[in-house]
């Protein structure tokens, strides 16, 4: 079948796609689309950028980048423009160049969103002529990147450009592409180019064996494979286009090959008022998906076709409005905090795979090359708490990556001199340590990089997170097939890499803390205290398998050479764990000798845009009591239930003033302590800078790709800080801490098999519970126990929260 080029007759049905409101740069004159398949969603669910500003190119790209957890694409101009740097990533695919010192690095795939159009040999450019009017919009509701751009060119021609991009949430190999372009008064040739090729920023040297073909039996579907470098990975492209204009004849299709690029062309004589509609239908398949992902690409292509688009385009919405259905927190009465919330759900769901357990996310999801794609405590830490509580498919994925990568894990334990799992600062695709050994100051100086030997948090944290999991969900095979053995293996890791000294006290040395600007320090204390948390419950973790799943107890033991004199070790070197703690300030010292550093006044340095490690440079930074970012705080939220309230009172006041907030990672977790503590103001603060982290692009790097750990945190400020939610054995409490300015916030929220929709007002909160059984709630003092399939609502009165009731029939 050939269905390359036809000429028809427009749908008549038309819709204005958006139009801006008053204030808005741009013009009235709105292109006018098929509704059918051109629909967008209300302003709320949109982000907007309007105008074109070539600087913040790179900044725009990461913001409006699209993706599905498998590949993911950033938000680049179809044409190109001298800063443009398009980039395609399929989680776990990593390049490990043959060159000293390399490390593995998400490859950057050919770009496959390239449309170009020449009218009469002009190229349609935004460096040429007059931008009438430009505008790219992220539909979060609908996971569609749209483009809208009018423009006269230097001849007066104007012509009016509508797209759309889309990664399919429903079935993750697809991606699509439609592009209508209107000859608004003028006639003349039209050329259609679109393309697939190696982007010229991202060309690795020597050129990777690539390959581009057309299969005879299927004419109409192009095809390009290449392998990645350092890896025996192949990854295959299909691609098929359908041009349809509302009045001219298509001539006939051209397509050109070679190394770098595909390349597919249509031209045709258009008069004034002819639109042209292209629609593009891409498949993408790995090696690590199918033996033969060239021919899985032309099949899926085939399948699909660009004249089923429509179709298409509607599953993946069904399958984003699903997943909103879940997830979507309502901020009624600050704007502002609402979109940042779209913002960071949106790309949160976007980063991951439910369907692919042998991926994570790394520090730039699927939106950018920063941090060269690796896996961070960010995941399990920042981000998990939203996939766990939103979407538990995406989250059990996750976490059976790092029992995947168990193996890797102790290796690199083995090879250190201890035992267990002791789990790499930065991951990649095989969970081997990638963290690289040094990296080029703004200054020009080479400074080591430690924190792949020493940053060791990130094993208590991985530990933390399948716990958390676990709790959550209930989901006991899970815990049963991987996450006790990680529980198991990463407390026998604590259980060998600290020391009982002369004190009696079990001391881990040369550690880096969340606060990176001290480096190898002695007894951390977020990392000791996560430590002694894994150490319990790892032995814990046995315990339970002993009693409930006494078979793969005996398997695990037998293989792993467990004893319960090993177990019950654990638990003495947790009692044994030492932390610099004054019984009468009750703070915890953050590693020892940190309250010797010399004290600097962050205040004197307000208003401030470079981080604190830029402004005083990196070693006096490690001499002073700079704190990078949350570390204590972080424990104290971590381990909230565990710490007594004035200890949480007092380090969050002391190590607040002190903290520099020089990562990303910062400022929501500030947020949610603050918000849990009633402190309003230092909440709003940190609230807003969370919710600018990317929006505001105010770490000055966005470029590079979104913060997903910030956004994740967002998430939990919001939920856990600002709700106040808390999960306990038998329930769930609040601990509602609205801003003033809030009318009303809702969420959803998913425990233990049920599904609640929480919504709090200033003097009332209500829940609706949906799911798998009763379920005790608390709000203050005030607690009841709810029915699924009924709401119930508890209000506030002069001496706290009043008793619940019932408010459906
Ligand atoms: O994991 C973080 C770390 O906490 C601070 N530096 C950046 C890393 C990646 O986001």
């Amino acid at each position: 079948m050939e269905f390359s080029a036809t000429s028809f007759k427009l749908d008549t049905q038309e819709t204005v796609l958006y139009r801006p409101e008053a204030g808005d740069a741009g013009h009235p004159a709105r292109l006018v689309v098929p509704a059918a398949l051109f629909r967008i969603s209300d302003r709320p669910w949109l982000l907007v950028e309007e105008g074109f500003t070539l600087a913040r190119e790179h900044e725009v790209e990461s913001l409006f980048a699209i993706a599905n957890g498998y590949i993911g694409n950033r938000g680049s101009l179809a044409e190109g423009s001298p800063l443009s740097a398009p980039a395609t990533f399929l989680a776990g695919i990593f390049e490990h160049l043959d060159k000293p010192g390399s490390i593995p690095q998400l490859m950057t795939l050919p770009d496959w969103t390239g449309v170009r159009v020449w009218i009469d040999e002009h190229p349609l450019s935004m460096q040429d002529g007059e931008i009438l009017e430009h505008r790219r919009i992220l539909d979060f509701a609908r996971g569609v990147l749209w483009r809208e751009w009018r423009h006269r060119d230097k001849n007066g021609r104007i012509t009016r450009l509508l797209a759309f991009r889309l990664a399919s949430l429903a079935d993750r190999h697809l991606l699509l592409q439609s592009v209508i372009v209107s000859a608004e008064n003028y006639s003349a040739t039209l050329r259609f180019e679109s393309s697939i090729e190696i982007p010229p920023s991202a060309l690795p040297a020597p050129l990777p064996p690539w390959k581009a073909r057309r299969n005879p039996e299927r004419p109409n579907v192009l095809t390009l494979a290449l392998t990645c470098p350092g890896r025996e990975v192949e990854i295959a492209f299909g691609a098929a286009s359908q041009l349809l204009t509302s009045s001219a004849t298509v001539g006939e299709r051209q397509i050109e090959t070679d190394q770098r690029h595909i390349v597919e062309r249509f031209q045709l004589r258009a008069a004034v008022g002819t639109e042209c509609h292209l629609h593009r239908v891409v498949s993408v398949y790995s090696s690590r998906d199918t033996a033969e992902p060239l021919d899985a690409a032309v099949a899926h292509v085939n399948r699909v076709l660009p004249s089923n688009i429509s179709a298409a385009v509607t599953e993946h919405e069904n399958a984003w409005t699903s997943r909103w259905k879940y997830s979507d927190v309502q901020v009624v009465g600050d704007e502002a905090l609402q979109k940042s919330l779209r913002f960071a759900e949106y790309h949160l769901i976007s980063a991951a795979n439910p369907e692919d357990t042998r991926v994570s996310i790394g520090a730039r999801a699927l939106t950018g090359e920063a941090y060269k794609g690796h896996v961070f405590w960010d995941t399990e830490i920042y981000m998990l708490p939203f996939y766990t509580y939103t979407d538990p498919p995406s989250a059990r994925a996750l976490l059976t990556y790092r029992y995947h990568t168990l193996e890797a894990a102790r290796a690199k334990a083995h090879s250190e001199g201890f035992r267990g799992a002791m789990y790499p600062w930065e991951s990649a695709d095989t969970g081997e340590e990638t963290t690289p050994r040094a990296v080029i100051a703004p200054n020009g100086e080479v400074i080591p990089v430690l924190n792949g030997d020493m940053e060791i948090h990130i094993t208590a944290d991985i530990a933390y997170a399948v716990w958390q999991y676990w709790q959550a969900t209930g989901d006991d095979d899970f815990f049963s097939d991987f996450g006790a053995e990680i529980m198991i293996e990463t407390a026998r890791f604590w259980a060998s890499r600290g020391i009982i000294e002369s004190d009696g006290k079990y001391h881990i040395r040369h550690v880096i803390g969340p606060d990176e600007y001290h480096e190898n320090v002695d007894d951390n204390a977020y990392t000791n205290l996560l430590a002694a948390c894994n150490l319990r419950r790892g032995a814990e973790s046995a315990e339970w398998l002993q009693q409930t799943r006494p078979h793969r107890w005996q398997e695990l033991a037998g293989r792993l050479g467990l004893s319960d004199k090993e177990l019950s070790s654990w638990l003495r070197l947790a009692d044994a764990m030492f932390t610099i703690f004054d019984p009468h300030t009750r703070l915890f010292e953050q590693f020892e000798g940190y309250y010797q550093k010399e004290p600097i006044d962050l205040k004197q340095f307000e208003p401030r845009t470079a981080a604190m490690d830029v402004i005083l440079g990196h070693e006096r930074i490690n001499r002073t009591n700079v704190v990078k970012q949350a570390d204590v705080v972080m424990a104290l939220y971590l381990l909230w239930d565990h710490l007594p309230a004035d200890v949480r009172v007092a380090n969050f006041r002391y190590y607040e003033p002190r903290t520099g907030h020089g990562s990303s990672l910062s400022p929501s977790m500030h947020a949610l302590v603050s918000a849990r503590l009633g402190e309003k103001e230092l909440a709003r603060h940190y609230l807003k800078q969370a919710a600018e982290i990317d929006l505001g692009n105010n770490m000055g790097n966005a470029a590079g790709g979104v913060h997903a750990a910030a956004i994740g945190g967002l998430w939990q400020a919001v939920i856990f800080g600002f709700a106040g939610l808390q999960t306990q054995a038998d329930g769930l409490s609040l601990s509602p801490h609205l801003l003033e300015h809030w009318q009303k916030f809702s969420f959803p929220f998913q425990w233990r098999g049920r599904q609640l929709r929480i919504a709090i007002a200033h003097q009332r909160v209500e829940i609706s519970l949906a799911g798998d059984g009763p379920l005790k709630l608390r709000v203050g003092n005030a607690e009841t126990v709810a029915t699924p399939g009924h709401a119930y609502a508890a209000e506030r009165a002069d001496t706290g929260w009043a008793s619940w009731h019932r408010v459906d029939s």
